[in-house]
């Protein structure tokens, strides 16, 4: 196999039309600056999906639209933007930047994604230049944040200085974000030149883990050829004893491999994915595949092969099957991973026994291993704004600017504030307090583990509403889940606005799916640790109803589970049918409810 991005022999089948559009953009550049110019609030067909590469979503409020229907109105254009934090780390200033950017020229809020990256709301057209300068100013970049390409990389974002595996794999995360980085000169033309004297403005700083430099500018893209691939590509890397970045759930995962202090290798993980189009059967959400063994020095030459054989062999016609796991299913397990071996130059060692076995979401008060501490805040959806009287913004503003901490994001939407001294975590609670927002500790494990997706009103996709209806919901069933003494009990609560499952709810152990507004499809029986897909329970279930449909699945928990049974192995293994007979004779009151 040749190192080029060769393009495979002509599918038989017609190219879908991004393909058309990142074949005739010359490598993402399209018509995206000559459109940046005219006076339009938007661009054009081919250049929306072209933008996603650059890491911005053209987009609408959904219920501005609605509140001007019959008027003849014309959609109130914005765009939402992605910015990369590889491992979901970054500085105090970084955040306070975004934070600015947020306020400034953003809908006044950030958001902390699923995938440890930091989303913008509501920026307009006119914006978009000034915004991508602003992110490269702070060494930070939007590039491949969306798109046909390696999203975010995760990683556990726990700060642990006395752990010599944290930080070396935090550092081949590093190395593997900037190799497969695409290498396209349209992001710097676009979006950093001078917009008075047309010179690059490249001079001011790197891009953190992202490289922008122009080292690489004047080859073409060595990795992914002039199409990309055929669909979006997420990696992971976790710990055994730590899964808190799902790893199951990305296309590409590496699981360390460790013994006394000292990474052995990574066992490889390939074609997870969550998304479903319910109108097309041959989609399903799959977890990754077992696929092979290797050592430290081969992670970057094994993701390359991966991702070169699904650049080849992904399918380019029918986006809805792009993805690898549909690929390794069209190719069969052992197919692929001879196709891999070939791209790789040798076979592959046979998985270590090593597997996932613990999950933490890092979210409280912990030593950090160099006589320092890191707190977890669980910042609720990912949502960090003021509101009433919830001031988690202007909390978060001062404790960036008085007690600059490091930061991280998790792959749960919260916080870590890291390299923090004894005295201050009475400084934090007080900040937080001051502004009407509970800490950690205060809020309950139920709500500690639920996640939601951003859904209505921005995503286009959205069928029903998730990040603003799950904190009501988790209201209502916060009292119930006391009466039943599983206060302290940890399970996984995961909302979307639709099945492209953004919050991963398809393997949480509570998963409540959008179905159509105001209704949801409810999946039981995965677990914290990620590694099982749940299976569905009730579809079409009303929002109203959903706190006591719930309600009478945790009834059935507490009476029939086994000691130290969790929630999802409790389901799976009564099976949804007899949850289901149980429950509704609860809720029918024969069981006393
Ligand atoms: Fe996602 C599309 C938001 C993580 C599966 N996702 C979208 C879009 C861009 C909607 C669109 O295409 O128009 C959403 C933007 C809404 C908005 O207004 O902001 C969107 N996805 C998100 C975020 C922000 C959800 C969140 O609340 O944090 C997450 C951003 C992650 C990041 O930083 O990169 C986000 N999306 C995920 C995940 C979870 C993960 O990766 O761990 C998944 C499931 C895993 C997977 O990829 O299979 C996910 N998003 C999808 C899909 C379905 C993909 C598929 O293969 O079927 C779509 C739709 C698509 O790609 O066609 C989608
Ligand atoms: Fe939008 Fe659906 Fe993703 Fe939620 S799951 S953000 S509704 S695409």
């Amino acid at each position: 196999m040749s190192d080029e991005a060769t393009q495979p022999a002509a599918p038989a089948a017609k190219p879908s039309a991004v393909e058309l559009a990142k074949i005739a953009s010359h490598y993402l550049a399209g018509d995206i600056a000559k459109e940046l110019a005219d006076s339009a609030p938007g661009f054009g067909k081919a250049s929306v999906q072209l933008l996603k590469n650059h890491g911005t979503y053209q987009q609408d409020d959904r219920e501005q639209r609605k509140a001007k229907e019959g008027a003849k109105s014309v959609r109130e254009i914005s765009f939402m933007i992605r910015t990369c934090v590889p491992g979901g780390k970054l500085t105090a200033d970084q955040l306070l930047a975004a934070m600015d950017l947020g306020d400034e020229v953003g809908n006044g809020t950030i958001r902390l994604t699923t995938r440890q990256a930091i989303q913008h709301h509501g920026v307009v057209k006119g914006d978009l230049k000034p915004f991508m300068q602003r992110v490269h100013d702070i060494q930070m970049s939007t590039l491949a944040a969306c798109g046909d390409v390696e999203r975010n990389i995760m990683c556990c974002p726990s700060p642990m200085h006395n752990h010599p595996v944290r930080e070396e794999m935090q550092a081949t995360l590093d190395k593997l974000a900037k190799h497969l980085a695409p290498r396209t000169r349209a992001y710097y033309e676009i979006w950093l030149t001078d917009p008075e004297t047309g010179e690059k403005t490249l001079a001011g700083g790197t891009s953190g883990d992202k490289d922008v430099e122009p080292a690489g500018l004047d080859e073409v893209e060595p990795i992914y050829g002039r199409t990309y691939l055929p669909r979006k590509f997420k990696t992971a890397f976790a710990l055994p004893e730590d899964n808190c970045t799902d790893i199951y759930a990305n296309d590409l995962g590496f699981l360390v491999v460790h013994e006394q202090g000292k990474i052995l290798g990574y066992n490889v993980l390939a074609g997870g994915g969550m998304g479903v189009t319910p109108s097309a059967a041959k989609t399903f959400p799959a977890l990754a595949k077992r696929l092979g063994f290797v050592p430290p020095e081969d992670v970057l030459a094994i993701a390359e092969a991966i991702v070169k054989v699904q650049r080849d062999f992904g399918n380019r016609s029918d986006r809805k099957v792009a993805r690898l796991k549909y690929t390794i299913h069209t190719m069969g397990l052992d197919a692929f991973r001879a196709k891999v071996e070939e791209y790789f130059g040798k076979p592959l060692a046979p998985c270590h026994p090593a597997d996932v076995h613990g999950f933490d979401d890092h979210i409280g008060w912990f030593e950090q291993g160099d006589g320092k501490f890191f707190y977890g805040l669980n910042v609720e959806n990912g949502r960090i704004v003021d509101r009433d009287g919830f001031r988690l913004k202007s909390a978060v503003r001062q404790i960036l600017h008085t007690i600059k901490p490091g930061v991280r994001i998790t792959a749960h939407q919260s916080l870590l504030l890291t390299d923090l001294t004894i005295t201050d975590r009475e400084r934090i609670a007080h900040i937080l307090h001051e502004h009407g927002v509970k800490t950690s500790e205060e809020i309950s494990t139920l709500r500690r583990w639920s996640m939601a997706c951003v859904a209505l009103p921005t995503c286009s996709l959205a069928v029903a509403e998730s990040e603003r209806v799950l904190p009501g919901l988790i209201d209502s069933l916060e009292p119930e889940v006391a009466k039943l003494g599983l206060s302290h009990d940890a399970f996984t609560v995961r909302m979307t606005g639709c099945p492209n499952a953004c919050a991963r709810p398809y393997n949480s152990d509570i998963g409540i799916v959008g179905r159509t507004l105001g209704k949801y499809t409810l999946f039981l029986g995965g677990r914290l640790l990620g590694d099982r897909l749940n299976t569905q329970y009730k579809d079409v279930v009303p929002f109203e109803q959903l706190s006591r449909e719930i309600t009478a699945v945790l009834a059935c928990y507490k009476a029939e589970r086994h000691a130290s049974e969790t929630l999802g192995d409790f389901c799976h293994r009564k099976g949804v049918d007899g949850v289901r007979t149980w429950a509704d004779e609860w809720l029918a009151g024969a069981r006393g409810a």
